[in-house]
């Protein structure tokens, strides 16, 4: 018999074809109604496989009586009820590594392109105003101060990548890197931000850095500076952000992730100081796949009795 799994959110062909061969597969984005679907469903499902943003709430988690495993498509789990995973003994898993460097090439494209304005000047020659005016004067990438705060996997990748741009880079982590003397260390957010042009977000959402990008850290980057979010819209307090952008109190910002996505607030939209991304850091073909089989991977391992490949808990 194959183990029942319900699945989140949608996934490649690529990955649904082959989860199907080996799993029974509920298909919880197609159910009309969801909370029925889980209550009459939920009672034969051992596996959750869902995607980073949706994760598996606790009244979800509470409808499985026999889930043994949630597999994130997704190195984020923060949408995971992971308090009550852990009460019930229920593994959870991600997919981290395999997605890193193309989150960082991302997160540079997306400061070149604020910094350069490269969607206002492509728009501008697609709309047909070069024949009669030059485009603005923008601001320079290489050679600016540049703040990452969170040096995890992702922020030590941006910052590797960035050294091709000799920028000056500080960041801010839980404690200094001692390895990594190249790069200064800033204990507070607020202070990092006061130091740099450029504030990357990079870190791993949780209740404890809820909002750490508040008012306090966007005044202290001020009206020149700008702050590029590739990690969680809950690391950002997006009304503060939103009244700076609104009040040019803040340079710009480059966001991949937005507070319940895909309905973004209709403010950042009247924006031009903003380049707005689709929650697309990780979306190439090359890294889906590889996401994809690395999820895949960890359900089989489960089922057959082997070690995890990459356990959260
Ligand atoms: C999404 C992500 O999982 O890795 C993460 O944490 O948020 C992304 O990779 C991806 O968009 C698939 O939904």
């Amino acid at each position: 018999m194959k183990p029942v799994v319900l699945q989140v959110g949608s996934l490649p062909e690529w990955d649904e074809t082959p989860l199907n061969a080996g799993c029974d597969v509920l298909r919880y984005f197609e159910a009309e109604d969801q909370r029925a679907f889980l209550r009459e469903q939920g009672a034969a499902v051992r596996a959750i496989v869902t995607r980073g943003e949706l994760g598996a709430d606790k009244a979800m988690i509470d409808a499985c009586p026999q889930l043994e495993l949630v597999s994130v498509y997704g190195v984020g789990f923060d949408a995971v009820d992971l308090d009550a995973c852990a009460a019930r003994g229920i593994r959870v898993t991600n997919t981290p590594d395999v997605l890193t460097e193309d989150v960082a090439d991302l997160g540079v494209g997306m400061m070149i392109s604020l910094l350069r304005e490269l969607d206002g000047a492509a728009a501008w020659v697609r709309d047909g105003h070069w024949q009669s005016s030059n485009y603005r004067l923008t601001s320079r990438v290489h050679g600016k101060r540049v703040g990452v705060l969170g040096m995890g996997r992702i922020g030590q990748c941006v910052a590797r990548r960035l050294s091709g741009f000799d920028v000056q880079l500080s960041y801010c982590d839980m404690a200094a890197h001692p390895d990594r003397e190249e790069w200064q260390f800033v204990a507070d957010p607020v202070a990092l931000a006061a130091e740099v042009d450029v504030l990357f977000v990079t870190l791993a959402a949780s209740a404890a850095t809820r909002h750490i990008v508040g008012r306090g850290v966007i005044d202290a980057l001020g009206e020149h500076g700008c702050l590029i979010n590739i990690s969680r819209a809950s690391n950002v307090d997006e009304d503060a952000l939103l009244d700076a952008l609104e009040a040019r109190a803040l340079g710009g910002a480059a966001l991949d992730v937005f507070e319940g996505e895909p309905h973004i607030n209709p403010r950042f939209r009247a924006l031009d100081n903003v380049l707005l991304l689709p929650h697309c850091a990780s979306g190439t073909v090359e890294t889906r796949r590889a996401m994809g089989q690395l999820l895949r991977d960890n359900v089989a391992a489960h089922f057959r009795g082997e070690p995890l490949l990459t356990p959260v808990n």
